[in-house]
């Protein structure tokens, strides 16, 4: 089912096959995991979905994260759906494991920033959202956990506004009814395109519904916002709206489309991850808007001349498997055997979980050529930017109790340098130890 054919077709549009990456990116305890989960259940990558929180979830399925009950690693699953090929990339939200977030983001072709309802957290999204701006990352903001929302929608926008110099367009409004506690919950949405009302479910995908009536007032203002904004950037919609004619719907999802994808708006989607609410609508939005591969590599100023080109963008240290190298190929394929700059590829696998599966070949998917020599520890060519030279105090898992909370103290080793490409500028030099301070003792 979540089988990534190793004849991937590279671009395309949706349904062609082609295999595109999102980050889920956010704060900690957001959720992110908990959407990993249901994403991998409605595309039936999983039968059963598990929960974080009772430690069954596919994603934070290492030792040390099932412990503490957070992710400490990167969470990597690769699933078919509608006749395409995603892998979904959930990134730690610690602060500590900031590191994590920027290098799943910087091999993406969209991210889902992913946050609660809550307008005082916003301001945690700060430096992630300044990373997603400075790099013109297309990206979605999820508004998760929207049954236990206590405030407005309205307010969680104009919050999030506060932190984001691309607009915001609410892509949903929220049907709530009142509670016998005297409070409101959300039991549905209205789609703001298609304005069809939907009641969620406690699983499985939402039932279409007819529109309720008060709801009507508050889809127009919200509906009229979203025209407006997305007029800021298409002439012929500002047009029929100063004259006063209703816009196409394919013209509506044609600016969403382009605007996403030039990174000048960011859609705002409502759901609750660890209920499947929303959780499919999200997929729709990201199956029509995520740019594919080569309009990535473009976006990077990657080159184009089709020959095998791969960006690794983290290295784990494992006891029983060695270094294995996750990787993003951008273009021509990678097998087992094979020369790179000089060096060995080992072997291959496409990760899913904990689970690691062999592949032959490796095209256009984030894959771990894994190598027990120090084959991959030095710069393999330039078409990788980020050569990881190996951090010889780096243990993972830590050993003990006293070996993590120890690790809090600051990192003394000096930050890993960069060679400089001629044809690339030079990357910010980053600590080999910056994944967790805790893993440099
Ligand atoms: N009420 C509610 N709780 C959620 C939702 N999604 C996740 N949670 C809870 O939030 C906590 C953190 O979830 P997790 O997925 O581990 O967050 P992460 O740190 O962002 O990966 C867990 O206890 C989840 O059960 C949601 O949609 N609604
Ligand atoms: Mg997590």
């Amino acid at each position: 089912m979540n089988d990534i054919r190793p004849e991937t077709i590279t671009g395309g549009r949706p349904g062609s096959g082609a295999h595109r990456v999102v980050a889920l990116c956010g704060p900690y305890l957001s959720g992110k995991t908990s959407l990993l989960e249901s994403i991998l259940y409605a595309t039936g990558a999983i039968g059963r979905r598990g929960s974080t929180r009772a430690g069954t979830s596919i994603g934070d399925g290492a030792a040390e994260a099932r412990k503490r009950g957070m992710g400490t690693e990167l969470n990597i699953a690769s699933v078919d759906y509608l006749g395409d090929q995603w892998t979904f990339l959930d990134a730690p939200g610690s602060i500590e494991f900031q590191h994590d977030a920027f290098a799943t983001l910087a091999v993406c072709d969209a991210a889902v920033v992913v946050c609660e309802p809550a307008p005082e957290r916003v301001v945690a999204l700060t430096p992630l959202l300044k990373y997603i701006e400075d790099n013109h990352i297309p990206h979605i903001i999820f508004i998760n956990k929207i049954d236990s929302a206590e405030a407005r929608v309205r307010d969680m926008l104009a919050a999030l506004q506060t932190v984001s110099s691309r607009k915001m367009v609410l892509r949903q409004v929220p049907i709530r009814r009142p509670t016998s506690d005297g409070g409101e919950e959300t039991i549905g949405y209205v789609d703001l395109v298609s304005e069809r009302a939907y009641r969620y479910k406690s699983s499985g995908a939402s039932d279409l519904i007819e529109m309720p009536a008060e709801i009507l007032p508050r889809e127009g203002d919200a509906r009229r916002e979203m025209l407006e904004t997305l007029s800021e950037f298409d002439d012929k919609l500002l047009e029929q709206l100063i004259e006063d004619i209703a816009p196409e719907k394919s013209l509506i999802y044609r600016d969403l489309h382009d605007e996403f994808g030039a990174d000048q708006i960011a859609p705002v989607l409502l759901g609750a991850g660890d209920r499947e609410n929303g959780v499919r609508r999200l997929l729709k939005a990201l199956r029509h808007d995520t740019p594919f591969v080569d309009v990535t590599a473009k976006r990077r100023s990657l080159p184009s001349n089709g020959v095998a080109m791969a960006e690794c963008f983290k290295v784990l240290h494992q006891a029983h498997t060695g270094k294995l190298s996750l990787c993003r190929v951008w273009s021509g394929a990678l097998s087992e055997g094979q020369s790179l700059g000089g060096q060995r590829v080992g072997a291959l696998f496409r990760p899913f979980g904990q689970r690691l599966d062999k592949l032959g070949v490796a095209r256009s998917m984030p894959c771990r050529p894994a190598s027990r020599s120090p084959a991959l520890a030095s710069p393999l060519s330039s078409t990788f930017p980020r050569p990881i030279r190996r951090c010889s105090a780096w243990r993972w898992p830590p050993r003990t109790a006293t070996t993590r909370s120890s690790s809090r103290a600051p990192c003394t080793k000096s930050p890993r340098r960069i060679p400089r490409s001629p044809s690339r500028p030079a990357p910010r030099p980053t600590s080999c130890c910056s994944r967790a301070r805790a893993r440099c003792t």
